[in-house]
């Protein structure tokens, strides 16, 4: 019987509070006797997220591609929540389905932002304090996508392959560090995901999930709940999962006719 990490021993940061994954996973952790603090761009939405959990709750209103405001993300933290050990760099999205030769540039720019500059910093600026205490976690949010490519995926799958790598090469600068680092890589979700990829069209964003049984934004919680009560000496690399109706397609053939 494995003994799995006390969660009330845990202070958990999770980038992109207000909705989704992030919002799930700081409500998993809260439960669970964590301490938590969510970050996040739509401050009524975190003012509402600390009215409902309350103590042991936190939250940071900042723009995570903003350099400077993601670098000082940790300076203002109140004294029980400074001593954070498990970070999760969720953040991001996608903007935008068209194809590569007629994307737009800014929803390009905006992708790479959030998904790689915003995990960087993200990253960079909580890693120290946890190599100085030597304990912690940091879970990135990647997706199917940086694995498999599919039409339209082109930038967003670029940038959660570039969060794949990049978690792993962060573990091997950290190796004989009590450091844990995992890579979470999670298929069809319902969340907001869709209705920000299509800029608030809904009709749009609901018949990605039509006539499908999704996995929800609590399955992807789960999972990262799972891989950081862990035992300290188990490191999961990378943990990638999909809707039960969701798999992958042939290799697409153009014919000549
Ligand atoms: P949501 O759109 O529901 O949540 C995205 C979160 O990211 C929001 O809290 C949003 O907060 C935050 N965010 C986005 N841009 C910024 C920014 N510039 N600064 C600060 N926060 C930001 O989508 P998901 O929960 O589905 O997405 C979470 C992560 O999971 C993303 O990295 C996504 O790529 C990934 N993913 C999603 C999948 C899915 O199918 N749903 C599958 C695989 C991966 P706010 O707008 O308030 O700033
Ligand atoms: C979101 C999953 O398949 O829409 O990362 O790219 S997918």
């Amino acid at each position: 019987m494995v003994a799995m990490l006390d969660p009330k021993t845990l202070t958990v940061l999770v980038t992109g509070a207000t909705s989704g994954f992030g919002a799930a996973t700081v409500r998993r952790f809260h439960k669970a006797g964590a301490r938590v603090i969510g970050t996040g761009r739509r401050k009524d939405r975190l003012d509402a997220l600390k009215k409902e959990l309350g103590e042991r709750c936190h939250v940071l209103n900042f723009d995570i591609t903003d350099r400077d405001a993601a670098m000082k993300m940790l300076t203002t933290l109140p004294a029980e929540f400074s001593r954070i050990n498990v970070v999760i760099a969720n953040a991001g999205g996608a903007v935008g389905l068209d194809p590569a030769q007629s994307a737009d540039l800014n929803d390009w720019d905006q992708m790479i932002a959030t998904n790689i500059n915003g995990v960087t910093y993200t990253v960079r600026a909580t890693l120290p304090g946890m190599m100085e205490r030597d304990e912690g976690h940091i879970v990135i949010i990647g997706s199917i996508a940086g694995s498999y490519p599919y039409p339209g995926g082109n930038v967003y799958g670029g940038v959660k392959a570039f969060t794949h790598q990049f978690a792993l090469n962060v573990r091997c600068d950290i190796l004989g560090s009590n450091i844990r680092v995992t890579s979470v890589e999670p298929g069809l979700a319902e969340t907001e995901f869709s209705v920000v990829r299509f800029k608030g069209d809904k009709a749009k964003a609901d018949k990605v999930y039509e006539g499908v049984k999704p996995m929800v934004a609590d399955d992807i919680a789960e999972q990262i709940f799972f891989c950081c009560t862990m035992p300290r000496h188990v490191n999961i690399n990378a943990i990638e999962s999909m809707a039960t109706m969701q798999a992958w397609s042939p290799f697409a053939i153009k014919r000549k006719t």
